[in-house]
């Protein structure tokens, strides 16, 4: 309370949900640097006037506000988190300017090739089943050899610590979870993925993963209810 009796804003608030995998990752994000936040859930099935005042272009969640001003974009929002609280912490994007393109590169990928596909999956979005299972198979196949490479021996793709591939993959872990009971199909399948499936396991029980990574029968109920919300009802 400020000394004029109004109700003081958090410094740091996030208009998110807490099944949104692009918001999970701003969460964890924040939880790395040890920055209090303040969550605004945003409402089932429409959309909030301050979401449309703070994010008028894309309209989707996350909207990180700092201080009151907006940043969209999970990504955007990660490397704006990274660079404001620079010395709370291990830097989340690598400072050698090869390792930190690289992590981008991945990182793109994961949201293009896999976030698409899981939709797909869960029904939501229109699209063959075994195309984007194959489709997230594939890309599996590739972070695996990307997580080598990326980690040099390490437990993470940021190395010692999470950094930035590992918060935008690992942010969508939660779905995959849920889509494996969903869609009745294995995605972490440890025999052909064995460096991602143990990464997975290490990242969801990170402390600054734990408590925002959602749980997996949570996470199905949701979908069953998106989904026949959007369904047209004829
Ligand atoms: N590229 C965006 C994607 C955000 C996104 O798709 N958010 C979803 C919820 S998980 C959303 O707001 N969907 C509402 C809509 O598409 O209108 C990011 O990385 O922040």
């Amino acid at each position: 309370m400020a000394s004029n009796g109004e109700v003081q804003e958090a410094a740091v608030r996030v208009i998110g949900g807490w099944a949104c995998p692009y918001a999970i990752r701003v969460f964890a994000a924040l939880k790395l640097k040890a920055v209090d936040y303040e969550f605004l859930q945003e409402p089932a099935g429409r959309k909030s006037e301050l979401l449309l005042r703070t994010n008028p272009v894309y309209k989707k969640i996350p909207v990180l506000l700092h201080r009151g001003a907006p940043i969209c974009e999970s990504m955007i929002i990660i490397q704006y988190i990274d660079q404001v609280w620079a010395s709370n912490g291990p830097a989340i994007l690598p400072a050698q300017p090869y390792a930190r393109a690289m992590e981008r590169f991945w990182a793109q990928y994961v949201d293009d090739k896999i976030a698409p596909a899981l939709l797909v999956l869960r029904g939501l979005t229109d699209g063959d089943k075994d195309n984007a299972a194959a489709q997230v198979s594939n890309a599996l196949q590739h972070l695996e050899e990307a997580f080598v490479k990326c980690s040099q021996g390490k437990h993470y793709f940021g190395g010692d610590n999470i950094g930035f591939l590992d918060l935008v993959l690992g942010s969508h872990l939660g779905w995959f979870k849920a889509v494996e009971k969903i869609a009745g199909i294995k995605i972490l399948d440890e025999a052909k993925y064995p460096e991602i499936t143990a990464w997975a396991d290490r990242f969801c029980a990170h402390h600054a993963v734990k408590d925002v990574m959602p749980e997996t029968e949570r996470l199905v109920e949701f979908s069953v209810n998106s989904a026949v919300k959007t369904k047209p009802s004829n």
